[in-house]
């Protein structure tokens, strides 16, 4: 930490000043040390290589994403502010909106990710698990990105949604993309964005509803937002956040699972010998090791954040980098923080966000999660790291480019 510190008004107290730089490969590839210095350094910290506000304690994040008239997301949730720069591609209605038109978008998605639209796909989704972990089992090791984490969002969640089979491969380049683009201009976002266009004009076409089966989920989203008063395009750009929000991150999340099981045998013992807490621990791993580490709102107001020392004023029209994966990692919120406990409640974590725009897809994500540690829970009587897992960088994403493991199958 520095002793640089934020802008000083006229009776107001200047916040603690650092100049980490959270998108730098570093900070990416082990953010939890430069975590702790933030959450110490104070409830809100200026970042100076930025010019942005962070906060990374859990009762400061989880209050700005409960408070979306002062902390808004129609600036864009990335480092750019639309109002000051082009947005990459066009702003989602959902995730870069506020009421009344976020609320109105919200509606529409919702309706077709209902509880029990999701739970309907529960079979299915199993059926599928146990076939790929049955298949990776005979094999006795394989790598759990590649063959396991990446396999199976890709596979499931397109045929659910209905998308054409063609060009699937498109869907993961897509979300690195999208999530760099949270960052700023850096190598990681210029690496997503070579072959960009190919990639682009597959989502464009494949959220239109010619190209939709017409008994899967994007074509209920498109008849549900054309009740709603929505037009074509606007119903296939809602479409869009599924096919952003919806593979990459659940990628990470599998793949962060399967890390995080192979690196804690005694809890995988522990899901081993009762695999109902599959849920639970999907639950844990989000705490423990968020997929989506941070998004950015924008200051509607100028703000009073209450500090031990005194009052920091955030002016109106500024980022706030929210720090979701440093909260769920908060000693002042959780006992243990640092360890991996899937009998802990882990409800609360904001792996998920809060607030209003918490993940409108959680319920398909947590299922997931449930079959495939259930496949593990149930096939796999030994699971171990094989050699060194890789990760892969990502401005927002947090989560593994490799990771080979050996498994001994259940008998
Ligand atoms: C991404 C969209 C962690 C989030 C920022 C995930 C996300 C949600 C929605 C969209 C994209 O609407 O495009």
């Amino acid at each position: 930490m520095t002793s640089t510190t934020g802008p000083v008004g006229a009776a107001q107290l200047s916040a603690p000043g650092s100049d980490l730089d959270p998108f730098s490969d570093e900070f990416l590839t082990d953010p939890y040390p430069a975590h702790t210095e933030l959450r110490e350094a104070g409830p809100v910290v200026w970042l100076t290589r930025y010019r942005i506000w962070a906060m990374a304690r859990h009762a400061e994040v989880d209050r700005a994403l409960k408070d979306p008239e002062t902390y808004c997301s129609s600036a864009g949730v990335g480092l750019s502010d639309f109002r000051k720069e082009k947005p990459w591609r066009p702003p989602s209605l959902l995730l870069e909106a506020d009421a009344p038109e976020h609320t109105r978008a919200r509606a529409v998605v919702s309706r077709v990710l209902t509880p029990p639209a999701v739970r309907r796909l529960k079979d299915d989704f199993q059926r599928r698990a146990d076939e790929l972990v049955a298949s990776l089992v005979a094999r006795g090791g394989f790598d759990a990105v590649s063959e396991l984490a990446e396999v199976f969002p890709v596979a499931a969640f397109p045929d659910v949604v209905g998308l054409p089979e063609q060009g699937r491969e498109h869907l993961l380049p897509y979300g690195a993309m999208a999530f760099n683009a949270f960052g700023p201009r850096n190598e990681h976002f210029h690496r997503a964005m070579e072959g960009a266009e190919p990639v682009q004009r597959w989502i464009t076409a494949s959220c239109q509803p010619e190209a939709l089966d017409p008994a899967g989920l994007g074509a209920k989203l498109h008849q549900s937002a054309r009740e709603s008063g929505y037009t074509v395009e606007e119903a296939a750009l809602l479409l869009r956040s599924f096919l952003t929000a919806g593979v990459d991150t659940t990628v990470y999340g599998l793949g962060n699972a399967v890390a995080c099981l192979a690196e804690h045998p005694d809890q995988f013992a522990a899901l081993r010998a009762d695999p109902s807490m599959a849920r639970a621990a999907f639950e844990e791993v989000l705490r423990f090791s968020s997929p989506v580490q941070t998004f950015f709102r924008t200051t509607t107001r100028q703000v009073s954040v209450d500090t031990p020392e005194g009052t920091v004023e955030i002016p109106g029209g500024d980022k706030v980098l929210l720090f979701l994966g440093a909260a769920n990692r908060d000693p002042r919120r959780w006992d243990r923080p640092e360890e991996f406990d899937i009998s802990r409640r882990a409800v609360g974590h904001l792996g998920y966000g809060a607030g209003p725009h918490a993940c409108v897809g959680q319920m398909m994500a947590r299922l997931e999660g449930e079959v495939v540690l259930t496949a593990l829970a149930q096939q796999v009587a030994e699971l171990t790291p094989a050699g060194p897992a890789r990760p892969r960088l990502n401005n927002t994403l947090h989560g593994l480019d490799r990771l080979p493991v050996r498994v001994v199958a259940a008998d």
